[in-house]
């Protein structure tokens, strides 16, 4: 029995120093240590022997037990680090390669001008409203004093969903709805898009963007209109830039105008831009017309107010020299990724 314990030993001892991994080193210790391993089987052939032999015996397996439980530990350890360390070598990072690009959002560049636009009203002490691009005739035209037969109510001019549902022509009905909830004083722009049924080329887009203004309370004059436009004017082109008020006709305003500005190309020279005049239209106001203010249950004989149109898109090409309206709506990357 002591030859066998020693073969045995010997045995499953070069097995140990052989194993490669964690799985062949477990296998080793069910061969010989585990509840139907060798070592343990001569463990149960203890009865046989003559009764003095069994201590002596008992100690020469236990010994060799002992002693391969520690040979087999030890080598799961070495299993272990090496693997660990192998592991490491495969995973290093080389903190020397570049980094990846990282890829940043930006602002569409009529977002960036209408920016601009809200903050300067802010300032002013203008609140921002919105409303539905979706309209009935009596909020877009009706309160508007547009009449029935104006032009801009044509089928060729907007586009109807309905007989009594058209896509807005401008923001101003989003006005008259403030008025309708609010009470003056009102201070208000409303920017968004708008709809209308335009030959489409480099200037001209059925879709696009208007800021309107509208400033209702006691004593409001032309002189408050004038004041507000200048000084958005020079906020926007800078204060040497000279703003000119022409007069001009909307149905929804009494008196209209068309404000000017130099030519920030050529600053008032003549160029290709201003088409040699040296004025650059940048957009239209006036005041209040009675018939919308009464339309809205104001009285226009306790209040008056002025009421400006802005276009986004022109003060966004001109500012950028974007030659072709049609790339503000295309989304092309290329484009795009130039602002
Ligand atoms: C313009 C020009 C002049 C305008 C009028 C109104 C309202 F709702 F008060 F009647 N909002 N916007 C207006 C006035 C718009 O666009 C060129």
């Amino acid at each position: 029995m002591k030859e066998q314990i020693s073969a045995i030993l010997l045995e499953a001892k070069e097995q140990v120093a052989d194993s490669q991994n964690e799985g062949e080193i477990e296998a080793i210790r069910v061969k010989y240590l585990g509840k139907k391993g060798e070592l343990t089987a001569i463990l149960k052939q203890m009865g046989s022997l003559a009764p003095d032999e069994r201590p002596k015996m008992g100690a020469l397996v236990n010994e060799a037990k002992s002693e391969l439980e520690c040979l087999i530990a030890d080598k799961k350890t070495e299993l272990k680090s090496a693997e660990q360390l192998k592991k490491l070598a495969e995973e290093t990072i080389d903190i020397t390669m570049p980094a990846k690009e990282l890829k940043v959002g930006k602002l569409h560049p009529l977002n960036t001008v209408l920016d601009d636009m809200i903050d300067i009203f802010q300032s002013m002490g203008f609140d921002v409203v919105d409303g539905p691009e979706v309209e009935t005739d009596h909020y877009n035209f009706e309160c508007l004093n547009v009449p029935a037969d104006h032009p801009a109510r044509d089928m060729q001019d907007t586009f109807y969903l309905a007989d009594n549902l058209l896509l807005r022509t401008q923001t101003s009905a989003a006005q008259i709805r403030t008025m309708e909830t609010r009470k003056p004083p009102i201070r208000v722009i409303c920017p968004g898009r708008v709809f209308r049924a335009d030959e489409v080329d480099a200037t001209h887009s059925p879709v696009f963007h208007q800021i309107e203004g509208l400033v209702v309370d006691k004593g409001i004059t032309m002189c408050d209109l004038k004041g507000v436009l200048e000084q958005f004017a020079h906020e926007i082109y800078g204060s040497d830039t000279k703003v000119k008020f022409r007069p001009s006709f909307f149905p929804f305003t009494e008196p209209s105008v068309e404000v000017d500005v130099t030519c920030s190309e050529c600053g008032g020279k003549g160029c290709r831009v201003c088409k040699g005049s040296g004025w650059i239209e940048i957009l239209g106001a006036g005041m209040v017309h009675p018939n919308v203010l009464r339309s809205c249950g104001i009285d226009p004989e306790e209040y008056s107010g002025f009421a400006f149109g802005i276009g986004l898109d022109r003060l966004t090409t001109t500012r950028y020299k974007i030659s072709d309206i049609r790339l503000l709506f295309e989304n092309d990357k290329r484009f795009l990724d130039q602002f």
